[in-house]
């Protein structure tokens, strides 16, 4: 059996959070078209009779500004060093030369493929002459041009990943996706819609922290903080009568109701905690450390 961790790194929006749901076949990572999206190590377990591929999603690679980005280039660290193969991954229509100092940079141990995303609506001679770029490269095994998105070549990924794996025996049993635990994904999935509806810095600000998840007979109930920094951030989360946070609240619970197969009551609460991002204490509390 083919067994293995394999993590996907790269500049923050290159896709990795898409390719691994793409991989997974199941949304298991947020997404979204604003940079720093992730912010933790976010593993999925793909088994099948002939393979067991641990793959990690990881922040996009940063120069860490406050101590959450300090957390998550931890994360990044944390999956490069028990990686047994490291994916490139890189968006196409980005800077190569800055992809390629970022890739020799991570010093890899581990064999890796660079990976060419978003290569829907790209002229083919485009990707040839990027894949022409990093082939022969130290850290680079292989090419392979990919669309995460539009899910293209994602089984010649898998392929090659599986033939640079080795033997071994299935870490986990089971039929577990993830190591992580459901409270994690909703807190996540309330934190993409934050993403998608407020602009500016406010999804950079803030963060969601999952208080109460109680299975009742007919449904689940779900009480969750919005923690932001500042008092005029809770207004703005709020909306004029509370509009904006209805509205996110009906969004982020249709989502926990399809990832959980249950009826959802989602209660939500905005707390101000000034400079979360820069407090240990808080930081750990929700549950970056
Ligand atoms: N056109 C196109 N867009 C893609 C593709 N893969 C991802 N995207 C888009 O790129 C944006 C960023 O995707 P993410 O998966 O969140 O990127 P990420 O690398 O995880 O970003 P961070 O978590 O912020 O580091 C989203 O708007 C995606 O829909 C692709 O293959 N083609
Ligand atoms: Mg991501």
């Amino acid at each position: 059996m083919k067994v293995g961790f394999v993590s996907i790194f790269g500049k923050p929006n290159a896709g990795k959070s898409t390719l691994l749901n793409a991989l997974m076949g199941e949304k298991l990572a947020i997404v979204s078209p604003k940079v720093q999206t992730t912010r933790h190590r976010i593993k999925g377990i793909l088994t099948e009779k002939e393979y067991q591929v641990i793959f990690s999603d990881t922040p996009g690679i940063i120069e860490p500004r406050y101590k959450l980005h300090e957390k998550m280039m931890q994360a990044v660290k944390n999956s490069l060093e028990d990686a047994d193969l490291a994916l490139l991954l890189c968006d196409i229509r980005d800077d190569r030369e800055e992809n390629d100092q970022l890739f020799q940079a991570l010093k890899l141990q581990s064999p890796g493929i660079v990976v060419l995303n978003k290569i829907d609506g790209m002229a083919p001679e485009k990707v040839t002459e990027a894949a022409a770029f990093f082939t022969g490269k130290p850290y680079c095994r292989e090419v392979i041009a990919i669309s995460a998105l539009k899910k293209k070549n994602i089984d010649g990924l898998l392929a090659a990943v599986l033939s640079l794996l080795p033997d071994g025996q299935p870490f986990f049993e089971g039929d577990d996706l993830t190591d992580l635990p459901t409270k994690f994904f909703v807190g996540e999935m309330i934190r993409e819609k934050i993403f998608y509806l407020y602009g500016d810095e406010i999804p950079y600000q803030a963060t969601v922290l999952v208080q109460e998840f109680k299975e009742k007979s007919t449904l689940t109930k779900i009480r969750a903080d919005i923690i932001v920094q500042r008092e005029t951030q809770k207004g703005i989360i709020l909306g004029e009568g509370g509009k904006m946070i209805r509205q996110l609240g009906t969004e982020a619970r249709k989502d926990i109701e399809e990832f959980i197969g249950r009826k959802v009551f989602l209660e939500l609460f905005v707390k101000v905690r000034p400079k979360w991002r820069d407090t240990e204490t808080f930081l750990k509390e929700y549950g970056y450390s």
